[in-house]
């Protein structure tokens, strides 16, 4: 079985505050072109789907109709980010067992994380968003948000805090228990081997679909074989005029 794996995606209201920055149309044509490329048996929505901490789930429904009725459609498996934590649909985990008994587990990541891991740290960053949504008309205020937000994504620079170790330190605890690990929350697609009691273990971080990336990862669950999907808008929009110029 194939599963597409993507996360992060921070859906919002299409408003200045937003950092998901594609069309409706656009994503689920991108979504739609690697579920044909790779044979796509399943897609799993890891966590951080609906940016929930900025807007209300009805605002985001009513500014993108289409895209929250693709996406809440039962050929996807949606797993809770710390962003739509509160959110009434989605699970904690998702895990399966190929025939060979090696075993996949996928979540999103915020447990790693103390900031996001506890209520304390939740209840803060709830704060720090509804300062952020006050001050929304502010050019300035929204101006530092996202250079603040680029640097820590490493878009314009690499990030002092290029912080993997942390995950990776939960990363291989989590392995002791299962061979495939998939977290996103990072934003940053990443992926690491090692061995444990004679078994290959392999973490691996399926990135972020925002700021007008395409980041996911396709995984045979059978051969535990995966690629690494790295696009931009930018990127489909001329792949897409040379098919048709072609
Ligand atoms: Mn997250």
């Amino acid at each position: 079985m194939n599963l597409l794996i993507i996360s992060d995606l921070h859906i919002d209201t299409g408003d200045n505050l937003g950092i998901f920055q594609w069309n409706d149309e656009e994503f689920i044509g991108c979504i739609e072109k690697f579920r044909e490329l790779y044979s796509v048996n399943r897609i799993i929505l890891n966590g951080d789907i609906f940016e929930l901490l900025k807007y209300s789930f009805y605002e985001i429904r009513k500014a993108r109709p289409l895209l929250v009725r693709y996406l809440l459609n039962s050929k996807f498996i949606i797993l809770k980010g710390n962003h739509d934590i509160l959110n009434i649909i989605g699970k904690e985990f998702y895990r399966i067992t190929n025939s060979s008994g090696q075993v996949i587990h996928i979540e999103h990541g915020h447990n790693a994380d103390w900031l996001n891991g506890n209520f304390l740290g939740r209840f803060l960053g709830q704060f720090i968003f509804f300062l952020l949504k006050r001050t929304s008309n502010l050019k300035f205020m929204m101006d530092l948000y996202f250079n603040i937000l680029k640097r820590n994504e490493g878009i314009s620079v690499i990030p002092k805090k290029y912080n993997t170790l942390n995950y990776l330190t939960y990363a291989l605890r989590k392995l002791k228990e299962c061979d495939v690990l998939i977290l996103g929350h990072t934003h940053k697609l990443e992926s690491h081997h090692t061995y444990y009691m004679n078994r290959k273990k392999r973490y691996i971080n399926c990135g972020s679909c925002s700021l007008g990336r395409f980041e996911g990862i396709i995984l045979n669950t059978e051969t535990l074989e995966y690629d690494l999907i790295k696009e931009t808008i930018e990127s489909l929009r001329k792949s897409n005029s040379l098919t048709h110029a072609g």
